[in-house]
């Protein structure tokens, strides 16, 4: 049996998932028409994948969301060719799709150093342009992230994600009594009886000082940023991931899952959430889901790592 409850986040709902940005190329320099001399281009517009980089940081620190690049330099008596204008890089997350306001694709980001020309500069005047400049492109652009879900089920090991997906969805992921059984992410389809349709991620599970990378921590947590909402799930009786590691209590787990994620990305934690109690047939599971709920309802001052 399962139960449902919500977490009050302090953020609650404004995780960003795509965002619209106006960018342009920088104009090209002047040509000299006495000399012949050619104005440098414009500066391209880029977008390029960096770690620790979320749409939302990107939001917030660029307000106006408008990235221009620089002008090229004008040709002149000491330099006749003048310097390109300098490039504008626009910082994104791993795992976004660049496309024009029109839906057309410019470019997968899936790898850190992934870079893809959003607007190029304008070419600088010369002998074929009446030493007249061009203007760069300007466009606007979208980022969308890719997601892998709608919902992603996050817990410590063993805690019942994968049983829960088998029991909501057509999914048949890999159960089983010990840690780590889940390595990859397991999509489930679930129709409801208007005929929509959410999709489930099974994720695996994460252990305290994953944001450090422990357990494979990052990778794993990757996952997380990339489904709409979050679940989290725990067990009822708590988690001791093996003798040497402290035994943690339901509201432990779900503090700690949540810090987990604070500490990788503080936006994860404004994904909408909700918390499932699992395994509740087992003995003294009501009594357990009771101080759950005291705790969950007065979560100050009871709990330290
Ligand atoms: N008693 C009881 N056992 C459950 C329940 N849900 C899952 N289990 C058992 O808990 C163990 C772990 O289940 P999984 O679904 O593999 O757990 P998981 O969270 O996917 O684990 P990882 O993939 O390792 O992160 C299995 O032995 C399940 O049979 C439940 O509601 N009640
Ligand atoms: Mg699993």
């Amino acid at each position: 049996m399962v139960q449902f409850s919500r977490i009050c986040f302090r953020k609650f709902g404004n995780f960003v998932d795509n965002l619209r940005l106006y960018v342009r190329g920088g104009t090209g320099g002047m040509g000299m028409p006495r000399l012949g001399g050619q104005g440098g281009n414009g500066g391209d517009v880029w977008v390029v994948a960096t770690k620790n980089v979320t749409l939302k940081r990107i939001k917030d620190k660029y307000p106006l969301k408008r990235f221009a690049a620089g002008a090229g330099v004008n040709s002149s008596i000491r330099a006749l060719k003048g310097e390109k204008g300098k490039d504008q890089e626009i910082f994104a997350p791993v795992g976004i799709t660049v496309t024009t306001e029109d839906g057309r694709i410019l470019g997968d980001l899936n790898a850190e150093g992934d870079r893809v020309m959003v607007a190029k500069g304008g070419p600088g005047g010369g002998l074929y342009s009446a030493f007249e400049p061009s203007k760069g492109q300007a466009k606007h652009i979208r980022l969308d992230l890719k997601l892998i879900a709608d919902l992603g089920l996050v817990g410590f090991p063993n805690a019942g994600k994968s049983s829960l997906l088998t029991a909501m969805s057509n999914a048949t992921p890999q159960i089983a009594s010990y840690a780590f059984t889940t390595l990859k992410p397991e999509i489930g389809k679930l129709m409801y009886k208007d005929h929509k349709q959410i999709s489930v991620a099974d994720l695996p599970g994460l252990i305290e000082g994953a944001h450090i990378n422990k357990g494979m921590g990052h990778k794993f947590l990757k996952h997380v940023e990339r489904t709409k909402q979050l679940l989290f799930v725990v067990d009822v009786c708590g988690f001791q991931l093996a003798s040497k590691t402290q035994f943690r209590s339901a509201f432990e787990a779900v503090q700690l899952l949540t810090k987990e994620l604070e500490l990788y990305k503080e936006e994860l934690v404004s994904k909408p959430a909700l918390l499932v109690v699992n395994k509740m047939d087992l003995p003294e599971a009501e009594d357990k889901l009771q101080e759950l709920k005291e705790q969950l309802k007065n979560p100050d001052g009871k709990f330290e790592v």
